[in-house]
């Protein structure tokens, strides 16, 4: 069994091995997307949801409250809910709200901190639902709890867009498994962004208030705490860009002037307008969303969308 020490310890091998093999590369830098979530990042990434230019979260929410009777058809009564990562707050309340009596909540996610918090305001919310907390990479296999009812359907709940996250090849391993843990006769409710004008996109990434900004750059903040590192954090500025070959807003921190660091004995040097990408968010349309479901196995039950057309909420049947 491993202490929190052994894990901390190991995440930090981790993070250290992501961060040198990402910014060695002397073509296009990297770094993963998943590190900007440290605890700063996390509540700047909440920061972001408020953000006027940010428009997936409040259309999203809008979407399942329009259409949460539908939704609950889908789950149908006495529904088992899986929910890959708990951090959707107010959209998993609107869900659990609409459903005829479920029997069990999973909420999945990395953040053990964070997942016992959410798991206990949803307990503090709904006393009568069984809530059983899993830790765990939902991009990685893992284990569901071995207990599961049997008396009504199971359903997958993946809100945020988190998929637009994932490469096509990701998104595909994420979808079968999600399958294979609902089972035959199981269902799915998956947000996902759509794709629409670059300006609204870009501007959704790279908010006037620069909350989006402070979220990018406190990656590197969090390489100089972490792991001793020296970059000069300020030598830097976020952007946000559209790739029409992904169909990806790309998120990137560029060098505004030549720079020198070292990250655990290494030395890096940055030429002025080289960038580091840390982030894709893919955007799709609903023939792309087709396609990409039916690979996986899933058929898709219904689309909900809002009046523009912004953001997409898939009903899918396994
Ligand atoms: C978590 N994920 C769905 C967000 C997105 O829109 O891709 C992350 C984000 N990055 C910058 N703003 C929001």
């Amino acid at each position: 069994m491993l202490d929190k020490t052994d894990t901390e310890a190991q995440q930090r091998e981790a993070f250290l091995r992501d961060v040198l093999a990402g910014l060695s590369k002397s073509q296009q830098k990297t770094l993963p997307a998943r590190w900007l979530y440290d605890e700063r990042g996390s509540e700047l990434f909440e920061e972001i949801t408020q953000a006027p230019e940010y428009y997936p979260t409040r259309t999203e929410t809008g979407i399942l409250q329009d259409n949460a009777g539908a939704i609950a058809a889908l789950f149908g009564p006495e529904a088992v809910i899986l929910e890959y990562g708990a951090g959707a707050g107010i959209k998993t309340e609107i869900v659990l709200e609409a459903l005829d009596r479920p029997s069990l909540y999973v909420p999945i996610d990395i953040s053990g901190d964070f997942l016992a918090a959410s798991a206990e305001r949803i307990r503090e919310r709904f006393a009568e639902l069984v809530v059983e907390p899993v830790t765990a990479d939902f991009t990685q296999e893992f284990d569901l709890p071995g207990d599961l009812p049997e008396a009504g359907r199971r359903g997958g709940f993946f809100p945020g867009s988190t998929i637009g996250n994932l490469d096509r090849a990701e998104a595909l391993i994420f979808l079968k498994r999600m399958r294979r843990h609902v089972g035959e006769g199981g269902v799915a409710v998956v947000g996902c962004d759509l794709k629409k004008d670059v300006a609204i996109l870009t501007a959704a990434y790279d908010d006037a208030g620069g909350v989006t900004a402070a979220f990018d750059l406190n990656i590197l903040t969090r390489i100089n705490r972490e792991l001793g590192a020296d970059i000069a954090v300020e030598s830097f500025a976020h952007e946000a860009r559209w790739n029409a070959a992904t169909s990806a807003v790309e998120m990137h921190l560029v060098a505004q002037e030549p720079v020198t660091f070292s990250i655990d004995g290494r030395a890096f040097s940055m030429t002025a307008g080289e960038t580091i990408h840390t982030e894709n968010s893919r955007k799709y349309d609903v023939k792309g969303l087709t396609a990409l479901v039916e690979e996986a196995g899933w058929s898709l039950d219904e689309v909900w969308t809002d009046e523009d057309k912004l953001f997409a909420v898939m009903g899918l049947k396994a």
